[in-house]
């Protein structure tokens, strides 16, 4: 009886895992791996929402990326490409491109060890186009919570050179050639509810005030040198 018992929980076991583990992907996008632990951010945000986050979310916009260029001109280009011509391709290349593009960013700007205010160029930027931190954090939380339904709310660097705001619906977002508000996003915001429910449920504003504390300044410092640097299009 007892090795029933024990050879049913290995079977159990071996099925749960195959539901639970992330998704076998395959090029030419793979799944980016998160730099810290998912309950490194807690608790401002949970384990296992970074867990499904990550491991089903991400993972799901890779493969079905990956399915949608299969034997197109997309399949060459780097993400960056693809999101300067989305008009081109098929609508599943623009949502799971972005949604590729959109959380390797996010997963990458935040951090256990953010929070705080930014310095240097980033600071002076941030101060001379929005007044002070305290404004931009202010607009860009209005942005993120106007957003009506799922979407994305984003610091980036406009065609002009400067910092602004702007929110896009679904997997939009300001590289792409279809985006009213166009330029280099440097801080994006995921206002779908995957990104908070399971802690936060319908309140979105009390997740907006949290993720201030896990922003990774220096990453988005990195990102905004970089964006400055980048050949005005
Ligand atoms: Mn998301």
């Amino acid at each position: 009886m007892k090795k029933i018992i024990f050879i049913s929980a290995i079977i159990l076991a071996i099925f749960s895992s195959k539901y639970t583990s992330a998704q076998q992907v395959s090029g030419p996008f793979t799944l980016v791996p998160l730099t810290y632990e998912y309950n490194a951010l807690e608790p401002y945000i949970d384990a296992l929402t970074m867990e499904i986050h990550h491991s089903r979310h991400l993972a799901a916009y890779v493969n079905n990326l990956n399915n949608a260029i299969k034997g197109t001109e997309a399949a060459k280009m780097t993400l960056e490409e693809i999101m300067a011509n989305t008009a081109k391709f098929d609508i599943k290349v623009r949502n799971n491109g972005g949604g590729v593009y959109n959380h390797n960013l996010f997963f990458a700007i935040l951090s256990p060890k953010g929070g705080g205010e930014p310095s240097g160029d980033l600071a002076t930027a941030i101060n001379s186009a929005f007044g002070s931190f305290e404004n931009m954090k202010t607009q860009l939380n209005a942005a993120a919570a106007n957003r009506f339904g799922s979407g994305w709310a984003w610091l980036y660097v406009a065609k002009d050179g400067k910092l602004a705001i702007c929110s896009t619906p679904n997997q939009d977002n300001p590289l792409m050639d279809i985006s009213e508000d166009k330029g280099i996003p440097v801080l994006g915001i995921d206002v779908w509810e995957h990104a908070y429910y399971l802690k936060y449920q319908n309140k979105r504003g009390d997740y907006l005030a949290a993720i201030w504390n896990v922003i990774d300044w220096n990453e988005v410092a990195k990102r905004y040198a970089d964006a400055k640097n980048a050949d005005p299009k």
